[in-house]
């Protein structure tokens, strides 16, 4: 008997590490609503995961490598998959052709296994995939002011090869759960597709790395260690961010919420919008001293003048409930400021509870 499995891909990268915390977490609490979707993880990374919690079954290696994917179909049943694994924006900026084949060519081969075992399991296989504001494009600064708020089937013109990937994989589990051979063999549904477009994203207990929202996080990282930071974007650009925990909670809601509420495949889901000015007065805040200074780097600067302001998340909160649980003040109040002191005060590195609430 293959024991039933939970795979996680990217599982060392920063969404993983919380969301295994997280999964973790439910897997050893009592509560009766979380039993029904307690069940071994298998972590998927390149790296090794800084923390290994007992139901976690850890595996080193590649989206890419076919055989190791066999590998893990004939030892597992996999009933679930949550597919971080990603190359960002800026980096698939200067590795156009390996972040296609890491985000296209990945998720193609996972869409191919999740296919296969729905077939196989006689059920569709839960398929969540986490997509990003990249994959928005607007085309000057006047269009992006006079569209505050965008909604998901607006300006869906991408400008980086990290967001041409996420929009087209996002088709791709589109296609392979509505269309996918259905031409060939009279079959309704063959794995379930879901996915979010998540803004920048903000942890506490790690630091992001190859992203353009990433100078978020990295100046209040810097604070938090009296370090200098020079900001790559100019002081009035302004995007959508959340916190680490809302992230986590995003990507579990959205899996468990029943098929029939769903009335899209992808959903926008935010928390609160900020300039990198706005962001720096947060930190100033908790941190007087910080010494943080605005020196755009032109094509950063130009990757995140095309992404939206704002989203508009009402049609996840109407379909499944979607609200987030940290606004920008609860979010540097109660947990990122708290947290992050812990961290360098204690002079940690490993993750630690992304999970709370
Ligand atoms: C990036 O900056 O590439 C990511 C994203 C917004 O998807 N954080």
């Amino acid at each position: 008997m293959r024991a039933k499995v939970t795979l996680i891909t990217g599982a060392a990268g920063e969404v993983g590490q919380a969301l295994i915390q997280r999964l973790s977490t439910e897997f050893t609490c009592e509560s009766p609503g979380a039993a029904a979707f307690q069940r071994q993880i298998l972590a998927l990374d390149l790296n090794p995961l800084p923390a290994l919690p007992k139901n976690v079954h850890q595996v080193q290696g590649s989206i890419l490598d076919t055989g190791l994917l066999d590998r893990l179909v004939s030892e597992y049943e996999i009933e679930e998959i949550y597919h971080l694994a990603a190359l960002l924006s800026t980096r698939a900026e200067f590795s156009p052709d390996a972040a296609h084949k890491v985000n296209v060519e990945g998720t193609l081969g996972l869409l191919h296994l999740a296919a296969q075992q729905s077939e196989w399991r006689g059920a569709p296989v839960r398929f969540i995939f986490p997509s990003s504001i990249a994959v928005f494009g607007l085309p000057d600064l006047k269009t992006k002011t006079a569209a505050p708020r965008v909604r998901e089937w607006e300006w869906n013109y991408p400008t980086t090869m990290y967001g041409c990937n996420k929009l087209y994989c996002e088709l791709l589990g589109i296609y392979f759960s509505r269309h996918y051979r259905q031409l060939a063999v009279d079959r309704p549904t063959s794995l379930d597709f879901r996915a979010v477009r998540f803004p920048g994203l903000v942890s506490a207990f790690t630091v992001p790395s190859g992203g353009t929202s990433d100078y978020g996080p990295e100046m209040l990282h810097a604070a938090a260690q009296h370090k200098p930071y020079a900001c790559f974007v100019r002081e009035d650009v302004r995007i959508p961010f959340m916190a680490m925990p809302d992230a986590v909670k995003a990507l579990i809601d959205l899996a468990r919420a029943p098929r029939e509420a769903l009335s899209r495949p992808v959903y926008n889901v935010t928390s609160f919008s900020l300039s990198a000015g706005e962001f720096r007065d947060h930190v100033l805040r908790y941190f007087p001293d910080a010494q943080i200074d605005f020196v755009p780097d032109l094509k950063r600067q130009q990757i995140v003048d095309t992404w939206p302001a704002d989203l508009d998340d009402s049609t996840a909160r109407r379909d499944w409930g979607w609200h987030p649980d940290y606004d920008v003040e609860r979010a540097f109040a109660e947990y990122l400021v708290p947290s992050i002191r812990q961290r360098y005060e204690k002079g940690a590195r490993g993750p630690g509870p992304d999970t709370c609430a």
